[in-house]
């Protein structure tokens, strides 16, 4: 063969660079239109615009993907690569947008033909790859490494069902599919160039030669066929775009040919279901691990495909793997990909050939381990049989790893509690692999996500891992990005802000500072609070649509939007909700501050409790809703189907943010950063980044309640129980007694005796404890919002001094501290 001409691609280093005027936009619309859609404009549908725009946007961004990729490449700076199973995205349209500054010009070019930008970005599906928290600062991350310049790649699951649709039918939850790829995804791009095998189950062979150490070889009996799908992240304004590639499992063979022409025709199809679903579903679950073989699967599936791409890549660049280290930084998002620590060290050492300890030095000095959960039943441990019988060769290497960890407690003294505390394999419950010891120990630096949640990690989870290795915990606070936060979010605020401060917060979050001095300002104050009942109006416009619930813009906007969860205590405000409603009615003559309580969220299909305490909260707020006594003085609202769009529009229309999980629980919380950055106050306990929150804001401008985490762990030691407390408050016992008694569900009134129960015989979140703190701190904030000026003040406050939350912070601390890897980096 010939040498390859050098060809030139054209885009960014065209002569002309692209025009972003209306004028040529519009064009290139239609253009689109024509060639891409083959649809007359005259006739374009409302997706045929959406596709047409999104690939106008997309033709630009690929002008920055391609030099951003040559960039790093001949560079040879480090690359990061964060793998995780869940990157919560919800839509991208916006966001490239935004980034790219195309905002006026696009939204001016469509106008041309009559059409919305509005309508159309919204017509877009969320890409809801992900559970919650954990997947949806996944997506911050790579917003911010691509705008801080870090050359990030996102390793993940292309799934064909993202998080499930819920629907409330009579109060209930129901769960249906997701079907984010129905309309195609202009987004992505599929590499069938990058494709790599992955192997399950089958044997080892071990060969001997005389005077080598022996050499293992792995011979699957499964193979699948793992395919790379590459989505553009592009950063602010565009100065760089790294890639999410996100892996499909197909069939190495399509049909059995054989099977078929026999006359079997399912059967020839068997193999390439078994292998598609591998990715066909993202498990729904937050706060257990599922322990379906399915799931351990996934988990090997994307990491050892990861894996192979990023030597394949390294090997490109580079004569071998000694300088992995100096060239690669792996950060697994949670131990869902703790596997790849024992792949990577098959890798090395079946491989390509390395020496045990060699291989040790490399894979540890790659990887770091971010921790999102200490609650006991979210720690990944899978049953040894099932390992053995999937990952043969992976298990031979952890019990291996495992050898090497206990001989080195040993040495340094370790007892006997001490060792099984660390060991990888858990020998307790039917002999299981902990996932996070693995992790842990494979791990050059291990985070959690709050400073309170590391220095927990510290004394429970891996409190013996710590005293091994002491310098290897480290505190990385979460972040959001504040261009999807409150840019994109909330245009209105924006506006204000960059009026009143310049535009240097867009490109230097913490600048936000300069508008502290605002708080003071009245004529500053009013405009704010403008902007948020302008966002209110929009919030109570989608409820009357939704639910046909009428509310009030002038009352407080109370919110509580995540998963649900008992730690995370929804039934605390509800609790709290009913409490308020008896006192209305019992006190019409009081001066009530009106409320809107709003609450959205999923439970975990197979999660009885969250799943009854989102039935409590429609069943509650059906009764109040309905009862004229209450002259709409309280209102409830349940909206369903959260995700990352609805977030978007109820983020801005908070006046409080409620963050009050019991202490010690939530690890860090990133809603309690959005609803704050937007300018809402928060009730919270003193739990995950809200200590933190409590530092930058000031102890006038939160507003903090109940136990400490010390307090709530010497509680549980004390065998606390809610009886007592209950008997005592008669705020608390009344509403107890109306949901025992069946007063929110009449047709049905022993339904939630199991949720009452458990406060009066052990009361393990704290609930009842927490209880009157709880409503005295509302009373006090209902006080403060008649007090409009005082209100608006402490808001201004809020939005003034969040940017230290920006996800660019937290990424540039990992790059620095974990990673010495983008700009700065130290090497
Ligand atoms: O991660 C969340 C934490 O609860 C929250 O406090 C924190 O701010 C956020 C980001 O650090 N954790 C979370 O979202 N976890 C999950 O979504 C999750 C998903 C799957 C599994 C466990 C947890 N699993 O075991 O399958």
């Amino acid at each position: 063969m010939s040498a390859t001409p050098k060809i030139e691609p054209i885009g960014a280093k065209v002569p002309e660079p692209r025009q972003n005027d209306p004028d040529t936009l519009a064009r290139q619309i239609v253009e689109k239109l024509t060639y891409s859609i083959c649809k007359h404009p005259e006739q374009a549908r409302k997706y045929d615009w959406l596709r047409a725009v999104t690939l106008v946007v997309r033709d630009r961004i690929i002008d920055h993907w391609f030099p951003s990729t040559d960039r790093v490449r001949d560079s040879g700076d480090k690359r990061v690569y964060y793998l995780s199973m869940e990157f919560l995205i919800g839509r991208m349209l916006r966001d490239a947008i935004n980034n790219l500054q195309l905002t006026g010009p696009i939204r001016e070019a469509l106008k041309r033909y009559n059409v919305e930008l509005d309508m159309v970005e919204l017509l877009e599906p969320d890409a809801a790859l992900g559970n919650g928290g954990l997947g949806r600062l996944a997506a911050c991350f790579m917003e911010s490494m691509a705008s801080t310049g870090v050359p990030g790649v996102g390793y993940g699951i292309r799934y064909v069902h993202g998080f499930f649709r819920q629907e409330i039918a009579e109060g209930a939850q129901v769960e249906l599919p997701e079907t984010w790829l129905v309309h195609g995804n202009p987004w992505e791009f599929e590499r069938r160039d990058s494709s790599y095998e992955i192997g399950f189950g089958g044997k080892v062979l071990t060969q001997q030669e005389p005077g080598k150490p022996p050499r293992h070889v792995w011979r699957p009996a499964e193979r699948v066929l793992a395919v790379a799908f590459d989505t553009p992240i592009v950063g602010w304004r565009g100065s760089q775009v790294n890639t999410l590639r996100l892996w499909s499992a197909q069939a190495v063979d399509p049909i059995l040919l054989d099977a078929f022409n026999s006359g079997d025709h399912i059967g020839a199809l068997v193999e390439s279901n078994k292998a598609e679903a591998i990715t066909r579903v993202l498990y729904p679950a937050d706060s257990h691990q599922a322990g379906q073989e399915l799931r351990l699967r996934q988990e090997y599936f994307f990491s050892a495909a990861s894996l192979q791409d990023i030597i394949r890549r390294h090997l490109g660049e580079n004569d071998s793997l000694d300088n992995l280290a100096d060239k690669v930084a792996i950060q697994l998002n949670d131990t869902h990909p703790a596997v790849s620590v024992a792949e990577l060290m098959r890798l090395l050492v079946d491989v390509h050939g390395y020496e045990w300890a060699k291989a040790w030095e490399i894979t540890r000095a790659t990887f770091g381990y971010t921790n999102h959960t200490l609650l006991p039943e979210a720690l990944e441990h899978w049953p040894i049989n099932l390992f053995e019988r999937l990952l043969p060769r992976q298990m031979q290497i952890i019990y291996q790893i495992n050898a090497d960890v206990i001989r080195e407690a040993s040495q340094t003294g370790f007892d006997g509690a001490q060792i099984s505390a660390i060991s990888l394999i858990d020998e307790g419950n039917g002999r299981r692999v902990r996932m996070g010891q693995l992790a842990f120990v494979g791990s050059h630096a291990v985070n959690g996500v709050s400073a309170l949640h590391t220095e927990l990690m510290k004394e429970t989870v891996f409190r013996n891992l710590h005293e091994l290795y002491p310098e290897r915990i480290q505190n990385k606070t979460n972040g959001v990005t504040p261009r999807r936060w409150l840019m994109e979010c909330n245009p209105g605020l924006t506006g204000l802000l960059t009026e009143a401060i310049g535009p240097g917060f867009l490109d230097d979050i913490e600048k936000l500072r300069d508008a502290d001095g605002l708080a003071d300002d009245a004529a500053f104050r009013e405009k704010f609070a403008a902007v948020k009942r302008a966002n209110k109006g929009r919030l109570a416009d989608l409820i009357s649509d939704r639910l046909a619930i009428t509310i009030d813009p002038g009352a407080i906007f109370d919110i509580q939007v995540k998963r649900i969860h008992e730690y995370k205590r929804q039934f605390l405000n509800i609790i709290e909700a009913i409490a308020l409603y008896n006192q209305i009615r019992a006190h019409p003559e009081k001066d009530w501050t009106p409320r809107v309580k709003i609450f959205a969220g999923k439970a975990a299909p197979s999660y009885v409790q969250a799943k009854e305490i989102i039935h409590l909260a429609n069943d509650v707020a059906r009764v109040v809703n309905s009862d004229p006594s209450v002259r709409d003085l309280l209102k409830i609202v349940f909206i369903p189907n959260y995700n990352v769009s609805l977030a978007e529009i109820i983020m801005p229309a908070a006046d409080l943010s409620e963050q009050i999980s019991t202490a010690g629980l939530e690890a860090s919380g990133t809603g309690n950063m959005k609803f704050a950055l937007n300018g809402a106050l928060t009730i919270g306990t003193l739990d995950g980044a809200n200590v933190e929150m409590l530092e930058h804001l000031g102890e006038d401008n939160i507003f903090i309640f109940g136990l400490t985490a010390d307090e709530v762990a010497q509680r549980r030691r004390e065998a606390h129980s809610g009886r007592s407390i209950i008997d005592e408050t008669p705020l608390l016992r009344e509403a107890l007694d109306a949901i025992s008694a069946g007063v929110f569900a009449p047709e049905s009134p022993a339904r939630y005796h199991s949720l009452v129960s458990n406060l009066y015989n052990n009361d393990w979140w704290m609930i009842c404890a927490d209880f009157e703190a709880y409503w005295n701190t509302q009373r006090e904030l209902d006080g403060l919002f008649l007090t409009q000026d005082a209100w608006q003040s402490k808001a201004v406050h809020n939005t003034a001094r969040m940017g230290w939350f920006s996800s660019d912070r937290s990424i540039r601390e990992y790059a620095k501290d974990i990673w010495q890897a983008g700009p700065g980096k130290v090497r």
